[in-house]
């Protein structure tokens, strides 16, 4: 049977779990969008759905793309229909009801065009209760402190995928050192290649492995924040 044939809700969980990974895979927004609907109809958190279904299809692209196998525009096409997903699972994942606990402005350094963990990040966040103002991606210094004064956030938060962009987020760092403004925001940088110690050495707030962490660890760091402030 052809991929087109293919009645996707004819499949248990497990087979289409399967499937959306190939599909994923092959870069098939339309089967990608519309297997995150079926696993939401059949009561899968939204937390699940990306988990489970989209992030780990995500990581046999990077795997692969790693080893050779598949080029950038296969790549482009996975990240795309990964975007297919994520944009059903957004709203959703947004809709908590939970009360506005701050302000994040977030970007990808600059050189770096990769943005589907810090869209990511951004969800989680909002999720959260934070108001997120996205840069987007390949941001530099000027950007970045521009819209720090524009929107006053609490958190900065830094995306970088590749070891020869994240050097950049200390660029941004010592600048707020060097104006005097490092420690009115908490900052908070992620991505792939990073580390806890990475995230010391360019003298971040915090580092977060991923989503998830990245949203306990800013309410956690703003609560801590208006606690020492005296705030609440
Ligand atoms: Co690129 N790429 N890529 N790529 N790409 C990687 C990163 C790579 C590891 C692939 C590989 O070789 N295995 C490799 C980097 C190697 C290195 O630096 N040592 C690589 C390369 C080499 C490149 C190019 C140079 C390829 C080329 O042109 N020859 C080029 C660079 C372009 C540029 O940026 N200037 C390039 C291009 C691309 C595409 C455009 C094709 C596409 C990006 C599309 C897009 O983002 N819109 C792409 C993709 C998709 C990948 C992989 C396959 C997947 C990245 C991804 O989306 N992961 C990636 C392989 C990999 O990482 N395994 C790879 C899924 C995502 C959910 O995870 O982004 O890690 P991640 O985000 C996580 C955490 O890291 C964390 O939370 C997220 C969610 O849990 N996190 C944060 C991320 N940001 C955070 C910010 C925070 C907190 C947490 O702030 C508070």
């Amino acid at each position: 049977m052809s991929d087109d044939d293919l009645d996707l809700s004819s499949l248990d969980d497990a087979e289409l779990v399967e499937q959306m990974h190939d599909d994923l895979y092959d870069g098939m927004a339309e089967e990608i969008a519309e297997g995150t609907q079926i696993l939401l109809g059949r009561s899968w958190s939204p937390e699940r759905v990306l988990n489970v279904a989209l992030v780990e299809g995500m990581r046999v692209v990077g795997e692969d793309f790693r080893d050779g196998i598949l080029f950038v525009p296969e790549v482009l096409l996975a990240a795309n229909a990964m975007k297919a997903g994520m944009a059903i699972l957004r709203p959703l994942l947004a809709e908590t009801g939970a009360e506005q606990v701050g302000k994040v402005v977030i970007g990808t350094v600059k050189g770096d065009i990769h943005d589907i963990g810090k869209n990511l990040v951004g969800m989680m966040l909002e999720g959260s209760g934070f108001e997120v103002i996205d840069l987007g991606i390949n941001i530099d210094v000027d950007t970045y402190l521009a819209a720090l004064a524009e929107h006053s956030p609490d958190i900065l938060g830094m995306s970088a995928l590749l070891t020869t962009t994240m050097p950049y987020m200390k660029v941004v760092i010592d600048t707020m050192v060097e104006r005097g403004i490092r420690n009115d925001y908490i900052v908070l940088v992620g991505g792939a290649p990073l580390n806890e110690e990475f995230g010391a050495a360019v003298g971040a707030d915090a580092y977060c492995r991923d989503a998830a962490v990245a949203a306990e660890t800013a309410e956690a760091l703003v609560l801590a924040r208006r606690l020492v402030g005296g705030e609440d």
